[in-house]
C-alpha cells in the first residue's frame, strides 16, 4: 500500500518501511497465508528501497532473518509471539507460528534502523491477551434509525454497501494489515443489534462473510459473526429457541457445522441477548449461561467460541423507582453463574458497569467470576466521548481499566483473555472520520498485546510511525494535542462520574436533564441542595458492596471514593469539599472553563502545524475543531447555567454564567 489513491496509510505509511526495505532479507516459513504475507510486505517494501529479500534457501549475508523456531527453542513463545535477537550483524526473528512472524516483522519496521543496530540478546515478545478484538457495528441494511453503523462516525461501512457484502475488498484488506500492525487477531462483522437481514448471514448468506475471511486471514485474522439467539425460529423456522429444547441444540449444531464449511477459521459468534430488546434466554425461563451453553456445544468441535456480552440490564425502569440501579444489573445477573459456563464460552464485560462514559468505575463484574472466562470491552467508536468530531485519546482511560487490581491483586489485564473494542472504523478516506482518532484505533491493538504498556509511550509510537521522520515540532504538537484530551473532554462534559447529561437518543452535545425522567436508569439525581447517586450499601442503592476490599471500602465512603468518581457513587451537597479542596459546585465552574480553554489551546497548537501536515488531513482535523470548540462551549454553558440556577451558588471568581 502506498499513500496514493484514497486510502489512508494511517501508520503504515511507505516511509516507515524504509529500514526493512533496503536490506537483505531471508524468509524461512512455510506457505500459510500469513507467511506469504510476510514475505508480500518485504518484496514490496524492497521494491520501493531497493533492498532484496529471498525465500528458504539460505545465501549467509542476510540482515534480516524471519524463520520458525526449532522445536525446543520456541517453547516460551506461544502462538503468536516472536523472539528477536541481533548479532553479528543479522537481525533475527524467530516464531513458532506464522502470526508471530507476521508481528515480529511489524515489530521490526517499529523500530527501523534501531532494528539494525548494534547487538541484541534475545527479547521475547508475546501478547498478554489471547484475543484481541473488534466488533463492528454495522448493518448489512441501512437501519432507519441507526443508519448503517450503529453508533458510527466514520462514513458507511467497511464491510457492506447496497444490501450485500463489498465486491470490492480493497479496503478489508488494507484494513487486515492496519490491524495486524498493531496485534489484533479478531474481527466481528456486524451488529450486536442483530436485525432481519443480517441474522441470515449465519445461513444463506455466509458465502459473504467466508469472503471477507479470505481477505483477513492472510493477516492473522480471525472472522466472528454476531447472531440472534432467535435464529432457531427466524431462520429455522422452529416454534421456539429454548436452549434446553433438543431441536433448538440440533438447529445450532448444523447451522454451525455449515458456517465451518464455508470457513474453516471461523472465530465464533457474539450474543447480545435479553438486552435492550433482543431476544434471549429469560423468555423460557433459562439461564444465561443455559443460551450460551448450546452456542458454546454447537462451536465446540471446531475450535470457535462464543462471546456473550454481559449488558443485561432493565431499559424499562420507572425513574421514580429509587431502589432500581443499572449499575448493579450485571453483577446481579451473571455472578449466580460463574462456573456455569462453557470452557469455549466468554463474558464479555463492558469495562464500566453503565456504557462507556468519560467516567466510570471498573465494572464490579471483573474479577467477580474466577471460573468464567472474560473478555473486556471498551469503545473506540466514541458514542459518549465526542463522536470523533472532538479529539478525545483514550489510551489512559483504557489503561487505568487493564491496570486496575479488583481485590488489590491481579490487574484486569491479566484476569482476562481477551479485550475487544467497539470499532471506530467506516469507509471514510481517514478510516476513522477524525484522523487522530486514528490514534485510538493503534493505541486498542497495543494495549491489548500488553495491557501494562504506558498508554503515553504508545502514543508516540504511534506519531512516530504514521509521520516517520516527523520534525520535533510536529511530533510534540501532536502529542499535546492528543494527550490530556481525555481529561479535556471530561472537564466540559458531565461532571465527577455522574456520566450521561446528552442528547437522548444520538448522544451528542449536552441535555443535562436529557435522561432524567426517562426509563433507561441514568439519572443524576441534581436538585437545590445536591447531586450524584447514592450508591453506597449504608444509604443507597448497595452497589458499592458488588466490589471486593478494598474497593468496596474505598467507594462506600465520600470521605475515601476518589473525587473523580464522587458523583458516581454519592449523592453530595453542593458545598461538599473535595479532597482537591474545591467545593463540588466550584470544581464544576472551574473545571468546565478549563475545558474549553483547553480546547482553544488545542485547536491553536493544530492551526501552528499547518505547514508540517498534508493539507487535507489538517483541514479535516482544523475543521473538526471547530465544532469541538462550539460544542465545549454550549456544554460548559449549559452545565454551568444548570448548577448556578439549581444551586443559587455564585462562581466565587465571577466569571459569566448564563
Ligand atoms: O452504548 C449503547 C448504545 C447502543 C448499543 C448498546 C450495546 C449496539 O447506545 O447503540 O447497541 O450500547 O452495547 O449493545
Amino acid at each position: 500500500m502506498t499513500d496514493s489513491g484514497d486510502l489512508d496509510a494511517a501508520w503504515l505509511p511507505s516511509a516507515a518501511f524504509r529500514a526493512v526495505g533496503s536490506r537483505r532479507s531471508l524468509v524461512r516459513a512455510g506457505d500459510g497465508p500469513p507467511a506469504e504475507t510476510v514475505y508480500a510486505e518485504l518484496a514490496d517494501a524492497c521494491e520501493r528501497f531497493g533492498g532484496r529479500v529471498v525465500r528458504d534457501g539460505g545465501d549467509g549475508d542476510a540482515e534480516l532473518v524471519l524463520e520458525p523456531a526449532g522445536d525446543d527453542l520456541g517453547d516460551d513463545l506461544g502462538d503468536e509471539g516472536f523472539a528477536l535477537t541481533r548479532r553479528g550483524g543479522t537481525t533475527t526473528v524467530t516464531a513458532s507460528g506464522e502470526r508471530g512472524l507476521l508481528y515480529g516483522l511489524f515489530h521490526v519496521v517499529r523500530l527501523g534502523e534501531d532494528a539494525f543496530r548494534g547487538e541484541r540478546a534475545r527479547e521475547v515478545h508475546r501478547p498478554a491477551l489471547a484475543t484481541r478484538m473488534l466488533d463492528h457495528w454495522d448493518n448489512v441494511a441501512v437501519h432507519p434509525v441507526m443508519g448503517q453503523v450503529e453508533r458510527g462516525y466514520a462514513g458507511g461501512s467497511l464491510f457492506w454497501a447496497d444490501g450485500r457484502a463489498r465486491g470490492d475488498l480493497d479496503r478489508v484488506r488494507a484494513y487486515g494489515r492496519l490491524l495486524a500492525a498493531c496485534g489484533i487477531n479478531a474481527v466481528a462483522v456486524n451488529n450486536v443489534n442483530v436485525h432481519e437481514t443480517e441474522a441470515r448471514l449465519l445461513t444463506d448468506r455466509i458465502g459473504e462473510v467466508a469472503a471477507i475471511a479470505d481477505v483477513l486471514r492472510p493477516y492473522g485474522i480471525r472472522t466472528h459473526l454476531s447472531v440472534t439467539f432467535a435464529a432457531p425460529m427466524v431462520l429455522g423456522g422452529l416454534p421456539t429457541a429454548d436452549p434446553l429444547d433438543g431441536a433448538v441444540r440440533d438447529w445450532w449444531a448444523e447451522a454451525t457445522g455449515r458456517v465451518y464449511e464455508a470457513i474453516g477459521d471461523f472465530g465464533g459468534y457474539v450474543v447480545k441477548a435479553d438486552s435492550e430488546g433482543q431476544p434471549g434466554p429469560f423468555a423460557y425461563g433459562r439461564s444465561h449461561a443455559d443460551g450460551a451453553n448450546v452456542l458454546a456445544a454447537a462451536l465446540e468441535p471446531y475450535g470457535g467460541t462464543v462471546h456473550w456480552r454481559a449488558f443485561v440490564y432493565d431499559h424499562r425502569q420507572d425513574w421514580r423507582d429509587r431502589t432500581t440501579d443499572r449499575a448493579r444489573a450485571a453483577y446481579d445477573h451473571f455472578t449466580p453463574l460463574d462456573g456455569e459456563f462453557a470452557p469455549n464460552a466468554v463474558l464479555q464485560v463492558k469495562h464500566g458497569p453503565m456504557d462507556f462514559q468519560v467516567r466510570e468505575p471498573v465494572s464490579p463484574l471483573i474479577g467477580a467470576m474466577p471460573r468464567t472466562r472474560l473478555a473486556v470491552e471498551v469503545q473506540a467508536t466514541q458514542e459518549y466521548t465526542g463522536q470523533q468530531r472532538h479529539v478525545c485519546w483514550l489510551g489512559p482511560m483504557w489503561s487505568e481499566v487493564l491496570r486496575f487490581r479488583p481485590d488489590g491483586g491481579v490487574s484486569a489485564g491479566r484476569l482476562a483473555d481477551g479485550l475487544v473494542a467497539v470499532s471506530n472504523v467506516g469507509d471514510d478516506p481517514f478510516w476513522t472520520g477524525h484522523p487522530l482518532a486514528q490514534a485510538n484505533l493503534y493505541t486498542f491493538g497495543r494495549l491489548a498485546w500488553d495491557p501494562a504498556a504506558d498508554p503515553h509511550a504508545v502514543l508516540d509510537e504511534w506519531i512516530a510511525l504514521t509521520h516517520p521522520g516527523a520534525p520535533a515540532r510536529l511530533a510534540d504538537g501532536l502529542h499535546a494535542v492528543l494527550d490530556g484530551s481525555w481529561s479535556t473532554y471530561e472537564k466540559y462534559t458531565a461532571p465527577l462520574g455522574v456520566g450521561f447529561m446528552v442528547q437522548p437518543g444520538h448522544h451528542y452535545g449536552p441535555s443535562v436533564d436529557g435522561y432524567e425522567y426517562s426509563p433507561w436508569g441514568t439519572y443524576h439525581f441534581a436538585d437545590r441542595d445536591g447531586v450524584g447517586v447514592d450508591r453506597s450499601a449504608a444509604t443507597g442503592t448497595g452497589y458499592a458492596a458488588q466490589y471486593a476490599d478494598p474497593w468496596a471500602k474505598v467507594y462506600e465512603s465520600p470521605e475515601t471514593c476518589p473525587d473523580e468518581l464522587l458523583l458516581f457513587f454519592h449523592h453530595v451537597p453542593y458545598g461538599h469539599v473535595l479532597h482537591s479542596g474545591k467545593t463540588v459546585i466550584q470544581h464544576i465552574y472551574d473545571t468546565h472553563f478549563e475545558g474549553v480553554a483547553e480546547v482553544e489551546e488545542a485547536r491553536r497548537v493544530w492551526a501552528g502545524l499547518a505547514d508540517l501536515v498534508d493539507p487535507a488531513r489538517h483541514a479535516r482535523v482544523a475543521e473538526r475543531y471547530e465544532e469541538q470548540l462550539r460544542s465545549a462551549r454550549e456544554w460548559r454553558d449549559q452545565i454551568n447555567s444548570y448548577f448556578l440556577r439549581k444551586s443559587g451558588v455564585p462562581d466565587e471568581r465571577g466569571r459569566t454564567i448564563h
